[in-house]
């Protein structure tokens, strides 16, 4: 954390110029009939999950080029993740991914209350071997043809959950990597029924007032074929396993050019939209930063979601899941929180009214052009608003950049390795 008189000394230097901004924006909705301080109450209160492996830089399968002083544990990212919110006010919770980060509860609390976050839904592992694993997950985890293999993996993810339940989650997130990399080589049947009886298992491990998210994604690290691979097969996952399991949309977890937003609305319809992992992409799982290729996207995501708000039960968790490997990470989760932020406040300036009225018509112009006007406004000094009357900073970035923190933990943290791939 950093010391909260240099953030009110960089705020004060913005303040004016920000508040003149805040106030013409003001001004301009309010002649589109909206309410800036309606919006930037919304935003206020809005949060997303940074994942606890997103502090850490990333790497490919060729190579990782680790930046100084990385996090060199679960302690160290809790720090990093902390600063985040004080300067963003926009990241309050931690998604903790299991065996990376398993502690002792009782010190995962105290550094959760020193850092003032909360954990957010909690993420099992069963696409690594671990070194003191008595079974290997090469051909598979959850759906294995071994009824011990399952069995181990069942196991881990009920410690997931009874580690979460210790320090106060109330999710489970799923993935697995599962699947095949020749054709012939599984029976796509006999393993997704493997699949689900071994999911019935967790779920019924599942405390009451818990949910279970299962995340899909069409390919990789099996090539040929995935078990849980897209949003069909993910929706009859929740279906079969009960009323508190529902699915997970990353956004990277698709073919290119998929309408997310169409899935997103679909999800919600029948009741069945878990939450995100948000993250951008060109190509596939690419984990860049959100928002950074197609913000257009990310806003017809969140149109979506401002549409279906109000409807009973709906509460989709909301994370981040990204990989960085050219940026200082800390610096992208900022960035990449805010600009979840900005999709979010311009999906609430859309005209809703109007658009009902030109879908009714069959006016697909004008209610194109409702969308267009509404992702074309500029809300910065909502969010930077926002941020001010919490505490935060009006510019994160370069707060951050000012504070010195990276030289900082550089001094007291070890230095990490490069070498190898690895997602962490
Ligand atoms: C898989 C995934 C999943 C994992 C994370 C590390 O690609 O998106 O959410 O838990 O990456
Ligand atoms: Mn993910
Ligand atoms: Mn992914």
């Amino acid at each position: 954390m950093i010391d909260k008189t240099t953030i009110a000394a960089a705020n004060e230097t913005a303040e004016s110029a920000l508040r003149a901004e805040y106030d013409a924006l003001g001004e301009a909705l309010d002649r589109r009939g909206i309410d800036i301080g309606a919006v930037k109450d919304k935003v206020s209160a809005y949060g997303i999950a940074i994942p606890s492996w997103g502090v850490g830089t990333g790497g490919t399968r060729f190579a990782r080029f680790p930046g100084t002083g990385e996090p060199a544990g679960i302690f160290d990212k809790l720090d990093d993740c902390g600063l985040i919110h004080q300067l963003t006010g926009a990241t309050p919770r931690v998604s903790l991914h299991v065996p990376w980060d398993d502690a002792d509860p009782a010190d995962l609390i105290a550094k959760a209350e020193e850092t003032g976050l909360g954990f957010d839904a909690m993420n099992s592992n069963t696409f690594q071997d671990q070194p003191d694993q008595p079974l290997s997950y090469k051909f598979g985890s959850l759906s294995h043809t071994k009824a011990e293999v399952r069995q181990q993996a069942i196991e881990h993810n009920l410690y997931c959950i009874e580690l979460g339940r210790q320090i106060g989650s109330k999710a489970l997130t799923i993935w697995v990597g599962d699947g095949s990399n020749f054709p012939g080589q599984s029976n796509f049947t006999k393993q997704f029924e493997r699949y689900l009886a071994s999911a019935r298992d967790i779920y019924a491990g599942l405390p009451e007032d818990w949910r279970l998210f299962t995340e899909h994604k069409i390919f990789e690290p099996a090539f040929y074929s995935t078990v849980v691979q897209d949003w069909g097969t993910n929706y009859l996952i929740a279906r079969e396993l009960g009323e508190r399991a529902y699915c997970l949309v990353d956004l990277g977890h698709h073919a290119p050019n998929v309408n997310i937003e169409m899935i997103v609305a679909r999800l919600i319809q029948f009741g069945k939209l878990g939450g995100f992992h948000f993250n951008d992409s060109k190509y596939g799982d690419d984990d860049l930063d959100t928002g950074a290729i197609d913000p257009y996207r990310l806003f017809l995501v969140f149109n979506e979601l401002v549409d279906a708000a109000g409807t009973p039960g709906f509460d989709p968790a909301h994370m981040l899941d990204q990989s960085h490997n050219v940026t200082d990470p800390i610096e992208s989760l900022m960035n990449s929180a805010m600009e979840v932020q900005r999709a979010y406040a311009q999906a609430l300036l859309v005209n809703r009214t109007a658009l009902a009225g030109f879908q009714e018509e069959n006016d697909a112009m004008m209610a194109s052009e409702t969308l267009k006007r509404a992702f074309r406004t500029d809300v910065t000094p909502i969010l930077a608003m926002a941020r001010l009357e919490k505490g935060a900073a009006i510019d994160p970035l370069a707060a951050y950049r000012h504070s010195g923190y990276r030289a900082k933990v550089t001094e007291e943290r070890p230095a990490s390795g490069a070498g190898g791939g690895g997602i962490v």
